[in-house]
């Protein structure tokens, strides 16, 4: 992925649809490349993120439930481990809700900075957090952590990131290993990180998990269709594509694509994009974890992984990251 997963950074909650210069230029590379692609990111509008939400509340899609259960079950070994005054510094805030529970759990934790490029992002994550932990400091920070970023001085206490989801799974591994580094070095001296990361299982779980019965996974990948016809003047028939979630194995992940379900053309900005029968366009990459993989990626990026907590089935993983 070629930047932040969510929500989507570039534009935040549309609610006119302008023509996106930036989406025109990476649909038509990424539409004329052999094997087709676009970037996740794209997937993120307001529907994408409000589709997003509700997978997290599917019976399949167990991520979401399993990690705020983690963070609940394990909340007094985690804030032992932290332990008291941590400055923490979330990345990609969502609703805040996990950021809740986390700083519910610590001990003294002496402020809360989200970090989003959308402005309206942080003002929820931000406002969430302050009605719930009131006399908290909380500094929503606007910056673009898919590229060198600086945070605010001033804050008294122990840097501590945070950045749950496993959407560093949305990340290829350079890109994991290239946002841990950046992190590390905005974080400063004495940071440490905690990172949700999903765990590799059977692949039947995994797929239902982004092939679910209700159809809200595939709704939310052929949205990014829509997206393109209504923000790049595309003419995409979405009802002759249908989505798939595709396990990976050499690469341990869930590849999402569209698959056109018949030869077909489309015209995008002045250019015909020719289909054949079955030709996919693949929409999104999320990598899941061996430990041992997921504590080499860490290492790569200057830190060291020093405790690892997970649920009773093995499903997910937060990890505390010492730099
Ligand atoms: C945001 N990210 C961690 C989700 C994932 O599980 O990779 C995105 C997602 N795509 C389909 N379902 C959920």
């Amino acid at each position: 992925m070629s930047a932040l997963v969510s929500p989507d950074p570039t534009t935040g909650p549309a609610t006119a649809a302008p023509v996106s210069d930036e989406l025109v230029a990476d649909a038509l590379a990424g539409l004329s490349a052999t094997p087709k692609t676009l970037p996740c990111k794209w997937l993120y509008d307001s529907e994408g993120t409000r589709l997003f939400e509700a997978i997290t509340r599917l019976p399949e899609y167990y991520p979401t439930r399993t990690e705020m259960r983690i963070l609940d079950h394990h909340g007094p070994d985690i804030a032992r481990a932290i332990g008291p005054g941590a400055v923490v510094v979330e990345f990609g805030p969502g609703d805040g809700l996990k950021a809740v529970r986390l700083l519910s759990s610590l001990e003294d934790p002496a402020a809360y900075l989200p970090v989003d490029i959308a402005p309206e992002w942080l003002e929820a994550a931000a406002a969430r957090v302050a009605e719930a932990l009131p006399g908290l400091r909380v500094r929503p920070v606007v910056a673009d952590f898919s590229r060198a970023f600086d945070l605010p001085g001033g804050n008294a206490g122990a840097p501590l990131g945070f950045f749950p989801g496993s959407t560093i799974g949305n990340f290829a591994p350079e890109e994991a290993v290239a946002f841990l580094r950046r992190a590390r070095a905005a974080l400063g001296p004495g940071a440490r990180m905690l990172l949700g990361a999903d765990l590799v299982k059977d692949t039947d779980v995994l797929r239902a998990a982004y092939d679910d019965a209700a159809g809200v996974t595939a709704a939310f990948d052929l949205n990014l269709l829509h997206r393109l016809n209504r923000e790049a003047g595309a003419d995409f028939d979405p009802a002759a594509f249908r989505h798939e979630a595709r396990w990976n194995p050499g690469a341990e992940r869930i590849e999402m694509h569209l698959v056109a379900r018949t030869a077909q053309s489309v015209r995008i900005a002045g250019r015909t994009i020719r289909f054949a029968p079955g030709e996919s366009i693949h929409t999104e990459n999320s990598h899941k974890y061996r430990p041992a993989h997921l504590q080499a990626l860490a290492e790569a990026a200057g830190w060291r992984a020093a405790e690892m907590w997970t649920d009773p089935d093995r499903l997910f993983s937060v990890w505390l990251l010492e730099g």
